[in-house]
């Protein structure tokens, strides 16, 4: 069997940037082709610069690497969405089409949509969320997402190009940095509590969401993508559930290992945007179909974020 080449896009991103190297682990170094739209002079990783919007740049790439599956993770998020709403639009939907035509051109074995519980709006339960329930998002970023579902059983059904995708919640990592979305308070918090500062947050303290912790988020990634075909039977997007907390009980977590860290709340736009999405999801389909299980529970979260963390500070 043809060796896996695979293309990453959004490669410097807060997931990208585990993913690959859990990529590289599994597949070999070389067999991941790692970009991003700004490339940062790095030693040890190798990131090529490409804009997941150009047809032609992307086509190029997967010719001159002969690319077998596609990450497509470049998007922009939640909270930077609502500043540039037609800008993310175009972004999010532009580099989708380009991708899943160039995948279907080339005849891509595989690629990887990551959508999000930003799809889940109003209508939809707040508790519990079900896989199919109304997708009726406030985001400009839940709308483009919703959208590429669609796309995304779209291509499957109509081309038979096997496209993937997860719905994740906020995801916790201490690798890497997240960049303009809604939940990210719950990475930067960790932050604060090591340098041993206190924590404003845009949150109320009792807002609930849904978040994940890097390892499982990128262990569902790679076991998703792993799956026999005929197992997956979602293909708009799989809801991934791994543990829901407030502001106020990481807060509370964090002060197991530092007692004297303090939180204090001033709520912006980002509280409506967390209030219009799912406290927590039901993710039944991904058990049953490819047999998802979380590992991390929230002080298991916040043992190893601040243990790396400090590891970075000291
Ligand atoms: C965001 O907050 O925008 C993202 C997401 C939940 O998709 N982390």
């Amino acid at each position: 069997m043809k060796k896996d080449k695979i293309l990453v896009t959004g490669a410097g991103g807060q997931l990208g940037t585990v993913l690959v190297k859990a990529l590289q682990k599994h597949k070999g170094r070389a067999s991941v082709i790692a970009t991003d739209l700004y490339v940062k002079p790095e030693k040890e990783r190798v990131l090529l610069s490409l804009d997941a919007t150009n047809a032609t740049a992307v086509e190029k790439i997967i010719e001159e690497y002969s690319i077998t599956q596609i990450y497509h993770l470049a998007a922009i998020l939640s909270a930077k969405g609502e500043e540039q709403p037609l800008q993310t639009w175009d972004i999010n939907l532009k580099s989708l089409f380009t991708i899943f035509e160039a995948a279907r051109k080339y005849k891509v074995n595989k690629v990887f949509f990551p959508s999000s519980i930003a799809v889940f709006g109003a209508s939809a339960p707040k508790l519990n969320t079900p896989q199919d329930s109304c997708l009726d998002p406030t985001t400009v970023y839940g709308i483009s997402k919703v959208a590429g579902e669609q796309w995304a059983n779209y291509y499957y059904t109509k081309y038979g190009l096997d496209v993937r995708s997860l719905r994740y919640p906020g995801i916790i990592g201490h690798q890497s940095l997240p960049g303009g979305g809604t939940t990210d308070y719950a990475v930067d918090i960790y932050h604060k509590a090591v340098q041993r500062e206190p924590f404003e947050c845009y949150l109320k303290k009792d807002t609930a969401l849904p978040m994940i912790f890097m390892e499982d988020a990128v262990r569902a990634t790679l076991e998703l993508m792993e799956a026999p075909k005929n197992q997956i039977k979602t293909r708009t997007s799989y809801n991934l559930n791994a543990l829901s907390f407030t502001p106020e009980q990481v807060a509370k977590s964090i002060q197991k290992w530092y007692p004297n860290f303090k939180i204090t709340y001033k709520e912006d736009y980002r509280e409506s945007i967390a209030q219009s999405w799912p406290s927590s999801i039901l993710d039944t389909q991904a058990q049953e179909d490819w047999h998802w299980e979380p590992h991390y529970r929230l002080d298991d979260i916040s043992n190893e974020m601040l243990t790396e963390l400090k590891k970075k500070y000291d």
